[in-house]
C-alpha cells in the first residue's frame, strides 16, 4: 500500500530533518543482526512474519526476570533498601520487617509493587566463620541472583570480603553497597566547624575501598547511599554501574523498577517505554485500517489500553504507587493527584476515554513522516499511513508523553525542589 511513496517521503523529510533532534527509537532490544534479519524476514514471510518476531521480543521482556540478592551483617540495612527500592516505607503493607533480628537462615523474596517479575531478596547475613562463603551462596540458592548487593553500615567485613570473592569467582557481579551515610553526616556536621559533606563522603569511601584493597580485592567500587533518602549521594552511580553490567533486557527492567526518586528517573523510564511502543504498535499492525465499534480511531483499542495501563504503573501513577509515593513525601494523596490533568490517570481506561482526548484527533492528522522517521527502518517502510500500525504507534506515543508529563508534575508536587542534592533531608 503506502509503502514504496512513504519510502521516498522518508528519504526526503530525513535529509531535510537531518540536523533537528529527532528522538529516534533506535536503541531497540533487538541488537543489529537482529534487525537485519527482521528485513530478510519480511521479504520472505510478509507481515505475518515480522509480527511474529516482534511478539517473540515482547514475550521475551514480558518474561524476563530480575532477581536482586541483597546480603549483609544483620543490622546493616538490607531490609530498609529492599523496602526503598520498592518505593514502601517500613510500615507500609507488603514491607520487609525493619529491625529484626534475623532468625533464619533462608532468603525471603520481596517481589516488585508493580513488576511481578522483579524480586528483592533478603539473605540473611553470612554469620560468623562457621559458615564459609561457599557453603553459604549454596544455601542462599546462588543461581537464581542476577547480581549481589552488599550492604554494610561500616566497614565491610572479612566476611563481605570472602562473599564478594567468591561470587566473583562464580562470574557473577557484586557491589558494596555503604548505607546509613546519612548518619555519619549528621554526627560529622554536630560536630561542627568546617564541615564539607563532599570531603566527608570522599573520606568514607576511600577508607571502605582501602580497607577493601588491603584485603586483596584489586579494584573495589563502593556506593554511599542512605537508605532514607535514594536520590541523595551514590545512589545514580550504583544505578549506572548496574545499567552498564546488565544485559539490554534486563537493563530495561531494572530501569522500570526504580522507584520515583528524581525526575531524572522518570525521563529514564520514559526513554524505556518508548522502546517499546513501536513494537506494540507493529502487533496492532495490519495494512489496513480495521474500524473497532466504539472507536473512531483505526487502532488495535486492546494493544493501546494495555500499553497504557502498563505505562502508567511503570511511571508509578497506578493509585497504590501515588499512596506511597505520598506517604514518603509527606504530603496528603489529593495534593499529588491534584497536579494531574490527563484522564489516564485515576481511572479505568475504556475506548471512550481514548476517544474523547484532545491528542486522538492529532494523531488522525499528523504526518506519517515523523513515526517513520522515529521508528526503525524496516518497520517504517512496512506500515504506511492509515494502518493500524500508524494510529496505535500515535496513540501510545501522546499518551506516554501525557503520562510522563504527568508523572514529573507529581514528582515536583512531592518533593518540590529536594532535587537538588545541597538540600539533604539530614539537618
Ligand atoms: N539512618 C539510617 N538508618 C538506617 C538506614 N538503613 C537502615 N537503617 C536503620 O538500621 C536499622 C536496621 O535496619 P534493617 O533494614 O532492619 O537492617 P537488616 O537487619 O540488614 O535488614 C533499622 O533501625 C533501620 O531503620 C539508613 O540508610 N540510614
Ligand atoms: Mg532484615
Amino acid at each position: 500500500m503506502g509503502g514504496a511513496s512513504s519510502r521516498d517521503q522518508r528519504a526526503e523529510t530525513s535529509n531535510r530533518l537531518e540536523d533537528e533532534t529527532v528522538e529516534s527509537s533506535n536503541s531497540t532490544f533487538f541488537t543489529n543482526e537482529e534487525l537485519t534479519k527482521l528485513q530478510s524476514d519480511y521479504d520472505m514471510g510478509g507481515v505475518e512474519k515480522v509480527k511474529t518476531v516482534v511478539q517473540q521480543k515482547v514475550t521475551e521482556l514480558d518474561n524476563t526476570e530480575l532477581n536482586i540478592a541483597v546480603t549483609g551483617e544483620s543490622g546493616a540495612g538490607k531490609s530498609s533498601f529492599i523496602n526503598a527500592m520498592r518505593g514502601l516505607e517500613f510500615d507500609d503493607e507488603g514491607a520487609a520487617e525493619v529491625g529484626n533480628i534475623e532468625t533464619t537462615m533462608e532468603p525471603t523474596g520481596y517481589k516488585h509493587p508493580n513488576l511481578p517479575n522483579v524480586c528483592f531478596w533478603d539473605l540473611p547475613g553470612i554469620g560468623t566463620k562457621t559458615f564459609p562463603a561457599n557453603k553459604y551462596l549454596k544455601k542462599m540458592k546462588f543461581k537464581r541472583y542476577d547480581f549481589f548487593i552488599i550492604i554494610s553500615a561500616c566497614r565491610f567485613t572479612e566476611n563481605d570480603i570472602q562473599l564478594a570473592k567468591e561470587i566473583k569467582r562464580l562470574g557473577k557481579n557484586f557491589y558494596f553497597v555503604r548505607s546509613k551515610i546519612d548518619n555519619d553526616l549528621y554526627s560529622k556536621r554536630r560536630r561542627g566547624r568546617q564541615f564539607n559533606e563532599e570531603e566527608e563522603l570522599k573520606k568514607i569511601r576511600n577508607d571502605c575501598v582501602s580497607k577493601l584493597q588491603e584485603a586483596g580485592m584489586p579494584s573495589p567500587r563502593v556506593f554511599l547511599i542512605s537508605n532514607f533518602d535514594l536520590n541523595l549521594y551514590d545512589f545514580s552511580l550504583l544505578n549506572k554501574a548496574l545499567e552498564d553490567d546488565l544485559p539490554t533486557i534486563k537493563k530495561s527492567v531494572y530501569i522500570l523498577a526504580l522507584p520515583n526518586i528524581s525526575s531524572e528517573t522518570v525521563e529514564k523510564k520514559r526513554k524505556e517505554l518508548r522502546k517499546q511502543v513501536w513494537m506494540l504498535a507493529t502487533l496492532s499492525g495490519g495494512i489496513g485500517v480495521v474500524p473497532i465499534p466504539g472507536v473512531s480511531l483505526g487502532c488495535d483499542i486492546g494493544i493501546v489500553i494495555g500499553g497504557i495501563v502498563h505505562f502508567r504503573q511503570c511511571l508509578g501513577l497506578d493509585d497504590s504507587s501515588l499512596q506511597s509515593l505520598a506517604k514518603r513525601a509527606g504530603k496528603p494523596v489529593e495534593d499529588l493527584k491534584a497536579v494531574v490533568t490527563t484522564p489516564l490517570v485515576g481511572g479505568e481506561i475504556t475506548p471512550d476515554v481514548i476517544n474523547r482526548l484532545a491528542w486522538g484527533a492529532a494523531a488522525v492528522t499528523a504526518s506519517a513522516i515523523e513515526v517513520f522517521l522515529d521508528t526503525i527502518p524496516v518497520i517504517g517502510s512496512i506500515f504506511g499511513a492509515g494502518s493500524s500500525f500508524f494510529f496505535t504507534y500515535k496513540l501510545l506515543s501522546a499518551a506516554l508523553d501525557d503520562l510522563t508529563e504527568s508523572a514529573q508534575k507529581v514528582m515536583s508536587a512531592a518533593f518540590g525542589n529536594e532535587n537538588d542534592p545541597n538540600q539533604t533531608s539530614v539537618q
